[in-house]
């Protein structure tokens, strides 16, 4: 009898990176964690991403910042900004900031975006050629016992999307780890297998269920938007530096309005310019900014 070969739903990427082992695990748990080994990123380009972000930081507060002491002023922010705290009724001053819009501020950053492990393993969540981005942006965090409140900020990325949700991914992320991510250094908490659930986090469970991601700089965390996830506080002094290049479905509204508002010359300006436009979504039909359909015309 004649056998056809096994199909599988696993690019040619995903093999080609010997990536199926994150691949299940990201199936069993809805998260992975890659090796910095694996991604292809050079420890000196973490560094590097550090420094940028240290002085992006400085730029937009207006006071240094040292990795291994945190602002070098007294910062005050308004407990009601702490979005996730929120969730739980709790109210606390962050002791975190986001530095936005990555992707147009450094080619280190845009080159971040489309690292081609990071973006064969959120293809494989959200399909390959229904992907996009969301946003870019880092998180900027400092010792401080309040972190996201007593439920640890626990969320899914995709929960702004109506339910029921299936088993593709409607929205994924990935968190680079620009420092090393510990569970007192303020790392980033998780649900394994939250996602099969297909729901938002209930509490306390989730908070009972919530193991640390503990993972050298330079790793890669990826995960589904259904994941259930959140962040311990930073119990240690100095500062826990992350990058969160997010993804979604191009039928979801993207967190950053790319397409129309990033400045698409420097799109050439990275490794890999068809794949940075194409996951921005320059050649998009939606959302069209000006008449794009036919008209009638007059019969002079
Ligand atoms: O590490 C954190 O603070 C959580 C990150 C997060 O929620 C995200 O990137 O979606
Ligand atoms: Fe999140």
């Amino acid at each position: 009898m004649e056998t056809t070969p096994l199909q599988t739903r696993l690019s040619s990427q995903i093999q080609e990176l010997e990536l199926e082992p994150f691949v299940l695990q990201l199936e069993v748990d809805g998260l992975c964690v890659v090796p910095p080994e694996k991604t292809g990123i050079e420890p000196e380009t973490i560094r590097a991403i550090g420094e940028q972000l240290l002085l992006e930081a400085e730029e937009i507060v207006g006071c240094g910042f040292s990795l291994n002491k945190g602002p070098e002023a007294p910062l005050t922010m308004s407990a009601d900004e702490n979005v996730l705290a929120r969730f739980s009724g709790d109210h606390g001053e962050p002791t975190q900031f986001l530095v936005q819009q990555l992707c147009a501020r450094n080619r280190l950053f845009r080159n971040l975006a489309i690292n081609p492990v990071a973006v064969a393993l959120i293809r494989h969540l959200i399909g390959q050629n229904a992907t996009r981005f969301s946003s870019h942006n880092a998180f900027i965090k400092w010792q401080g016992e309040f972190g996201y409140g007593r439920n640890l900020g626990l969320h899914c990325d995709q929960m702004a999307v109506p339910r029921p949700w299936g088993r593709n991914a409607l929205t994924a992320n990935t968190n680079w780890c620009i420092t090393d991510y510990s569970r007192d250094g303020g790392a980033m908490a998780y649900v394994p297998g939250s996602h099969r659930r297909m729901e938002p986090p209930r509490f306390p469970e989730a908070v009972e269920l919530a193991v640390p991601v503990e993972a050298p700089a330079g790793s890669l965390i990826v995960f589904h938007g259904a994941t259930w996830h959140g962040a311990f506080p930073r119990l240690t002094e100095g500062m826990r530096l992350s990058i969160a290049n997010y993804f979604r479905h191009y039928m979801v509204l993207p967190q950053d309005d790319i397409k129309n508002l990033f400045p698409q010359e420097l799109a050439d300006d990275c490794d890999d310019p068809e794949m940075f436009k194409f996951l921005a979504g320059f050649a998009d039909e939606f959302p069209y900014s000006h008449q794009t359909e036919r008209v009638p015309r007059l019969i002079s």
